[in-house]
């Protein structure tokens, strides 16, 4: 019997919490729309570069999500759904330090690894894990509360499990399951119409409005779904010519004369949404909660140890520039920060190891001589062609913005406190499968590239990738 590969039960399973969101969240198919339209544009002028960090299909398909959980048993049996639809734990972010009002959450991210998954569908989700026992946010009898409120509910059901692991075994599952097990994870995740206890969820508001979306209701869901779009600024500007209002700016790095690094992010604000509550003498009545929201983002380049520090560098540049001179625009200054500090051609973030790229033996090399094995010379010869590795995670002082840009209060953090410690083994422990390090993977994408063509062209020894600090 053919199965239904797990890149495909992935693309699905998108495309239904696409769907489902869209009836959720009206506002969210004007997103998509312009999205839409914004990137048939680029494409229609920028042609094949447009697509040198993605095909036209992959971008058009590409979503990530966000979803947020309680507890380590919750977190464990996501990463067993999800590990079904070929999607594993990667990069782990501590959103309690990079966030300055209360986010007391540590987050991984999902998604397929492979560069050939990725290709065929990169969706992700961002996934939370609420830190309850943190004594920054949490007094010790609240801790106790939310652990016996979370204890109490179960978000998935067995069926859901099983058919996970049923996929993840067999990379795959035959028809009539690929379609239950698409069917019951949408569903896991869609907002539920069951009564919030009122007091409860007040309670949890005032320290933390994600400990309450979180711990304050019996169920989860998708909190945003984000496409991907190859112009940011001009999808910002025509979401507020249709009337939409956007978060004050695009998160991350500005828009610039050089290559596109890293991730660029935007959202509207969320929406209020009708929520059924249950107040202390037991009666329901109608409340609204504004919680869920569109976001968008355009992917670049993704940087290396050395290219991330030189970009938390130029954030700080940033930072204290605007300090010294408020009145002018993040954009505004970081462009100004880019121009001076980061190198404008691909070439030089690859030779100067700032970015990750793959490597293919040039369509036209040398017609004399003999290739060495430095990468930069290979490349100023002409014997070889970088090619970007698309970014494909996440920036947590842009979550923590995402977070913040939509919470009803600061909440409150006692930071004279320690926080409960958390890790990435911690969290590795937890899901019972290792959280990759994002940086592995690009760096052994890359390896693998040099190591292809240091056979292609018959090089005697491995290429080595010398610092050009030109
Ligand atoms: C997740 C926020 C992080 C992003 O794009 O950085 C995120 C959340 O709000 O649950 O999705
Ligand atoms: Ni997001």
């Amino acid at each position: 019997m053919s199965l239904v590969p797990s890149w495909e039960l992935r693309a699905e399973f998108a495309r239904a919490l696409s769907a489902m969101y869209g009836t959720e969240v009206p506002a969210y198919n004007d997103l998509l729309e312009v999205a839409t339209e914004v990137n048939g544009d680029v494409l229609g002028r920028d042609g094949a570069d447009a697509e040198r960090l993605g095909d036209a299909g992959r971008v058009a398909a590409e979503r990530h999500g966000a979803i947020r959980v309680g507890t380590p048993r919750e977190m464990r049996r996501v990463a067993t759904i999800f590990a079904g639809f070929g999607m594993t734990p990667v990069g782990f972010y501590d959103l309690r330090e990079a966030a300055t009002s209360a986010v007391p959450v540590v987050s991984t991210a999902f998604r397929p690894v492979a560069p050939e998954e990725l290709a065929l569908n990169p969706f992700r989700v961002f996934t939370s894990l609420l830190v309850i026992d943190d004594p920054r946010f949490f007094a010790p009898e609240i801790t106790a509360e939310l652990s016996r409120f979370l204890d109490d509910r179960e978000l998935f059901g067995e069926e859901l499990l099983e058919l996970a692991v049923l996929a993840q075994d067999g990379g795959g599952l035959p028809r009539a399951q690929a379609d239950r097990y698409v069917r019951l994870a949408t569903a896991a995740f869609e907002l539920s119409g069951d009564p919030v206890d009122h007091e409860w969820y007040r309670t949890l508001d005032e320290i933390s409005s994600v400990a309450a979306d979180i711990g304050g209701v019996t169920s989860t869901h998708i909190n945003h779904l984000t496409p991907r779009v190859l112009d940011i600024d001009e999808l910002y500007r025509r979401m507020e010519a249709r009337g939409i209002t956007m978060i004050d700016e695009i998160q991350g790095p500005p828009r610039w004369a050089g290559p596109d690094v890293l991730l660029r992010q935007t959202s509207f604000r969320a929406l209020a949404e009708p929520r059924k509550f249950r107040a202390a003498d037991g009666s329901v009545f109608t409340g609204s909660l504004r919680l869920r929201f569109g976001e968008v983002e355009a992917r670049g380049v993704a940087l290396t140890p050395a290219g991330r520090d030189l970009y938390d560098r130029m954030i700080a540049k940033v930072d204290a520039r605007l300090a010294d001179r408020p009145g002018r625009t993040r954009q505004e200054v970081a462009a100004e920060v880019w121009s001076a500090d980061l190198p404008a051609s691909e070439d030089e973030l690859a030779l100067r190891d700032l970015a990750y790229f793959t490597f293919t033996v040039a369509a036209e090399p040398p017609s004399t001589g003999r290739p060495g094995t430095d990468l930069a010379q290979l490349v100023r010869d002409g014997w070889v062609t970088p090619q970007p590795i698309v970014y494909e995670d996440f920036l947590p002082r842009s979550a923590a913005g995402i977070f913040q840009s939509n919470l009803t209060s600061e909440g409150h953090k006692d930071t004279s406190r320690d926080g409960s410690d958390r890790s990435p083994e911690w969290l590795s422990e937890i899901l019972g499968r290792p959280v990759a390090d994002p940086y592995d993977l690009y760096a052994a994408q890359r390896q693998a590239s040099l190591d292809r063509v240091a056979r292609q062209l018959g090089l005697s020894a491995p290429i080595t990738l010398t610092k050009d600090s030109r």
